[in-house]
């Protein structure tokens, strides 16, 4: 049974050979975004990362799908040298809900953000998907939500995820995650995480220490048609964490920089992630590097756990 033969899947996806087999022989499938790579780490570390996420993800005997548009068209599982492409290009667009017609139609390149990732992924059969730090409510009151949770909110995926990123406002996106039924698990926590830090002060909804106790979560929802992703939140290595305390005053810098320089919109988190890694010295690109990678090994027990069901 090809692309054309399962339901749903909209024509206009392009999927690996290796996604599409895996997909079809219903094997793990562990979906990635593009977003981090092209917008979210410098060069050459992004291009690295992406290349190690992916690896991470077979060393399990699982499969990797990048997602990322390319010339117009839904890449569901990308090649390395397309891989480059994302992280080389400096003429990639980032791509939210609402450019993602608009991306097809204009036959762009562009990076698929938590909330497109996890459409396409839905879409293409993927069960869970693997990132950083999710979107979510800025701070400072400005009305910006971002698309990544109402997108949450109607996707049926695990998302694994190191909490929402800390340049957000965390207990207002708490709050926003709890109001649209999002049930969010503490991965070996029982504190949702802060992205950078291992602690937010903001309880998760249930904690779990096995793939299994996840899984089972998600049987419970299947059972329950309850539409909405399940949020497996995992915190950033202990060696890797950043101190509290160097977290506020480089991020306290980097949002007062925003302001005077009037960075709105989608140049906002970009901005703030970079500037945070220049004022740190790299500590923050660190810990964001070690959390994509533990991020996506977890992801990956988790879909081995839901392939074996
Ligand atoms: N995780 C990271 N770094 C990132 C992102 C996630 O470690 O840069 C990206 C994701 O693609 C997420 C986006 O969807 O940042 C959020 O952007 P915005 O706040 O503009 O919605
Ligand atoms: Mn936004």
């Amino acid at each position: 049974m090809r692309k054309a033969e399962r339901v749903n899947v909209p024509d206009i996806f392009k999927f690996s050979e290796e996604v599409e087999s895996a997909l079809v022989e219903k094997r793990a499938v562990v979906a990635l975004e593009s977003t981090v790579i092209a917008h979210g780490l410098p060069r050459p570390q992004n291009l690295e990362t992406a290349l190690r996420l992916e690896e991470i993800v077979r060393a399990k005997r699982a499969v990797p799908a990048t997602i990322a548009i390319l010339e117009g068209t839904v890449h569901v599982g990308l090649t390395s040298a397309q891989l480059e492409h994302i992280a080389r290009s400096g003429d990639v667009h980032k791509i939210s809900r609402r450019d993602l017609p608009v991306a097809i139609a204009k036959r762009w390149y562009g990076a698929t953000t938590v909330a497109t990732t996890a459409l396409i992924a839905e879409r293409a059969g993927i069960k869970i998907f693997a990132t950083g730090g999710i979107g979510g409510v800025h701070r400072g009151g400005s009305q910006d939500v971002s698309a990544d949770l109402p997108e949450l909110a109607r996707v049926n995926l695990v998302v694994v995820c190191s909490g929402a990123k800390i340049v957000l406002d965390l207990h207002a996106t708490r709050e926003w995650l709890e109001t649209h039924g999002i049930t969010v698990v503490g991965y070996d926590t029982d504190e949702m995480p802060a992205f950078y830090s291992r602690l937010s002060g903001l309880e998760v909804d249930v904690r779990a220490d096995s793939p299994a106790e996840v899984a089972a979560i998600l049987e419970a929802r299947r059972a329950l048609n309850l539409e909405g992703a399940t949020l497996v939140t995992v915190p950033v290595p202990e060696d890797a964490e950043v101190k509290a305390e160097r977290l506020d005053e480089v991020l306290s810098e980097a949002l007062a920089e925003a302001a005077d320089r009037n960075i709105i919109g989608r140049e906002l988190t970009p901005f703030l992630l970079s500037r945070m890694a220049e004022k740190s010295g790299g500590e923050t690109l660190r810990a964001n590097l070690a959390l994509l990678e533990n991020n996506a090994r977890v992801a990956t027990e988790i879909a081995l756990a839901i392939a074996r069901e």
